[in-house]
């Protein structure tokens, strides 16, 4: 990814700092590979990151090793659970409704500073029912979302919401409701260039689950040409379980999806006919878990709702 030379250097100082002090996506790629049996996965973050965006680190990339380590806890998961991995998905037989509940953090009560309308999440709630739902291209997912409540904060303590900070934690921790399969969302000016960051499912799922949105990337926001909605779209399928789509690069088992042809980097604009790793197929530049505008992304493939939908019943339910 392209970065600004002088974002990157303080982006580079302050991973120094967080690699000592707390535990940051470099700490959790330094733990050794996990056996199946101690059933225990780190809770890492992925995010989405705007072109030429600088960031702490990608928090997106996973180690082949914690990929591993994530693949066996998944089985494992559903094996505690009795439940069989399901190997394809009828989402017409399988429709499960999320239940979403909204922060808006604002540091002043203006919508300049993340006071963001009702409308805006309302468009967003819709948005995610439609590409879940394969409205925009690709398949029926087997999930749909249901806006619980819009919870508003003016905090300038909270704000803006700065990636792996203490303060981010406590947030949530204060603020985070309902139980394994509620997803909290929380929306504000976002720390890094950062256009989203959501946990991944874990077997102990903690106040720090959830996802969150830059406020603008909402419908009808500025953060053009990241406005359509598909920033929550792309970290929702974190919280699914979902890797992006160059995870892995042209080796190895990739974003663990089959029907996502391998891609060796990142993809920003719409790059059309993109081909960068040997394996048969064109990048997926289309699919929500790529780094492409808004308007250029709009499809899940049936290897991705199979796989959230296993991760669902292993950890959200
Ligand atoms: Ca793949
Ligand atoms: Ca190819
Ligand atoms: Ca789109
Ligand atoms: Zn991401």
């Amino acid at each position: 990814m392209r970065r600004n030379p002088i974002a990157w250097r303080t982006a580079s100082l302050m991973a120094a700092a967080t690699f000592v002090f707390s535990a940051s996506p470099m700490a959790i790629a330094a733990v050794p590979t996990l056996s199946a049996a101690e059933c225990f996965t780190p809770a890492p973050v992925a995010a989405k990151v705007k072109a030429g965006g600088a960031t702490v680190k990608d928090p997106n990339e996973v180690t082949a090793k914690e990929a591993a380590a994530r693949e066996a806890d998944l089985a494992q998961a559903l094996k505690a659970k009795g439940k069989a991995q399901v190997q394809t998905v009828s989402p017409l037989a399988a429709v499960i409704t999320i239940p979403v509940v909204f922060h808006v953090i604002s540091e002043d009560g203006t919508r300049a500073n993340g006071n963001i309308p009702d409308s805006m999440i309302n468009q967003q709630i819709t948005v995610l029912n439609n590409s879940y739902a394969g409205v925009y291209g690709g398949v029926a997912t087997s999930f749909r979302f249901s806006l619980q409540s819009i919870n508003r904060y003016t905090k300038p303590a909270w704000y803006p919401i700065v990636y792996n900070s203490s303060t981010e934690k406590a947030m949530k921790q204060q603020l985070r409701q309902g139980g394994d399969g509620t997803l909290n969302i929380y929306t504000g000016s976002l720390s890094d260039d950062l256009l989203g960051w959501a946990t991944f499912p874990v077997t102990n799922v903690t106040t720090y689950d959830g996802a969150v949105i830059l406020a603008e990337s909402l419908p009808g926001g500025t953060a053009s040409p990241y406005n359509l909605g598909d920033t929550a779209t792309h970290e929702i399928g974190h919280w699914l379980n979902l890797y992006h789509t160059f995870q892995g690069g042209c080796g190895g088992s990739g974003d663990s999806v089959s029907d996502t042809p391998a891609e060796k980097s990142a993809a920003f604009g719409c790059p059309a006919g993109r081909n960068t790793c040997p394996a048969t197929g064109s990048d997926p530049i289309h699919n929500y878990m790529d780094y492409t505008d808004d308007s250029c992304m709009y499809e899940f493939t049936a290897g991705q709702a199979t796989r959230m939908l296993n991760a669902w019943n292993a950890y959200r339910i």
